[in-house]
């Protein structure tokens, strides 16, 4: 499903501040220049190695922002660049400064979305004053250190590292990825009724059209009452069938036992979602009861199908299914909720299409926080019509994995 890849972490601020110097505490070995002459980095570099107690990372060392001349203009440039490269920055800030070199490294660091920390460095020379804490410590600041790199051991840092660090910076997601090979045959079993878009298919069918065929893989894409005739005419035998969600007991019926079955939700739900967390939280279902609340969350606001699937069929089906009187609350966009997030006894995602990965992150933050589990849209509809299995396993080595106890 996804390429591994080593997490990529920034070394911002400015000139003389010990970027370089922090780069070689925490590779435990001279890997950077360093020197009291301002401007010692130049261009952005980058160093790859095996931080202890962390794993390997890239280190990307930058040239100080407030870099002067034309050329020093020119690698501020850079500097900035840089910053789209990253997972997470740490600024390096030394002597209590808090002026526009670093707002505007803190301003670019949040319209790109990506999490910091802030090292006060030099703190052997001066320490920082709790007024410098309380001021740089603003909403999307993942916390500051104090720091010197003469006599102060990295591990603090490296766990603020490690605990800052989003989950996508340690894989290169594609859709399909480690589900087919070149030349393999996928099924897109896309129904075209009356809430389908006219014109058009929606996002996540084109999107799996797409990634198959970035995967050199051959789509075969049809309607649902099209799949037995054509299975039986063509004798193909997919590698992959992928179905929408609200057909899927269909789709099961259809598609022979031995080819993998899964829905463009699910698929979805494991390329952006909380994948792991929505595996541990779909079978609680089968714990709600009597009273207790579900909140189903879309993440847009105007998609005519999502809207009859979050409000009416998800919540008469898991109605059904568990013979329990549940109160649904839906929550479209990325609108509060207004309830607090630990009244609910579950929470359903949608596929998440319409946003970015990192709101979508953002979004369940809170839920995992409160230990309220969480599932997807996708894998409640397969949970509840008894294909949760299924529908999983092409992502689930371990068939340990999906909790089969319940079956
Ligand atoms: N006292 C003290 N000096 C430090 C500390 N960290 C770095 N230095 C010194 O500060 C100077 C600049 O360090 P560098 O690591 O080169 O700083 P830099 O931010 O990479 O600088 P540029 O590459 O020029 O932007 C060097 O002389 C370091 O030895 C620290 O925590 N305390
Ligand atoms: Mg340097």
């Amino acid at each position: 499903m996804s390429k591994d890849r080593k997490p990529h972490v920034g070394l911002f601020g400015r000139r003389n501040n010990g970027k370089s110097s922090i780069v070689n505490r925490l590779a435990n070995q001279e890997v950077a220049i360093v020197s009291d002459y301002a401007g010692t980095t130049t261009d952005p570099v980058k160093k790859s190695f095996e931080i202890s107690g962390f794993g390997p990372v890239v280190l990307i060392d930058t040239a100080g922002v407030d870099d002067e001349g034309e050329l020093g203009k020119k690698r501020v440039v850079k500097t900035m660049q840089a910053i789209k490269l990253v997972d997470l920055a740490i600024l390096v800030v030394v002597n209590n400064e808090w002026a526009n070199e670093e707002k505007q490294l803190v301003e670019a660091f949040q319209k790109q979305d990506t999490p910091y920390i802030i090292v006060h460095n030099k703190s052997d020379l001066n320490k920082p004053t709790d007024t410098w804490i309380e001021r740089v410590n603003i909403k999307g600041c993942s916390g500051t250190i104090v720091f010197n790199t003469i006599d102060n051991k990295p591990d603090e840092l490296i766990t603020l590292i490690k605990k800052s660090i989003p989950e996508s910076a340690y894989s290169t997601p594609s859709l399909l990825g480690d589900l087919v090979r070149y030349g393999d045959i996928v099924l897109l079993i896309t129904p075209i009724d009356i809430e389908a878009p006219e014109g058009r298919l929606i996002l996540p069918q084109v999107q799996a059209i797409r990634d198959a065929l970035d995967n050199d893989a051959i789509c075969i894409v049809l309607k649902e009452r099209e799949v037995d005739a054509f299975l039986k005419k063509s004798a193909i035998k997919p590698a992959l069938a992928i179905t929408d969600s609200q057909i899927f007991l269909k789709a099961d019926a259809s598609i022979p036992k031995d080819i993998p079955l899964t829905s463009f939700s699910i698929l979805l739900a494991h390329f952006k979602g909380d994948f792991d967390n929505y595996l541990k939280g779909t079978p609680k279902i089968d714990d709600l009861d009597n009273g207790d609340r579900v909140l189903l969350l879309e993440s847009c606001s105007h998609h005519v199908a999502c809207d009859d699937i979050g409000r009416v069929k998800i919540p008469r089906w898991i109605s059904t299914y568990t013979g329990k009187n549940l109160q649904y609350d839906v929550v479209a966009g990325l609108d509060k909720v207004e309830r607090p997030i630990g009244d609910y006894s579950l929470i359903i995602q949608c596929g998440a299409c319409m946003i970015t990965r990192k709101q979508l992150h953002n979004r369940l933050g809170e839920a995992k926080d409160s230990n309220v589990p969480i599932t997807n849209y996708g894998m409640t509809i397969a949970y509840v019509q008894g294909i949760y299995q299924r529908a999983v396993a092409p992502f689930v080595q371990n068939q340990k994995e999906i909790g089969t106890d319940y079956l």
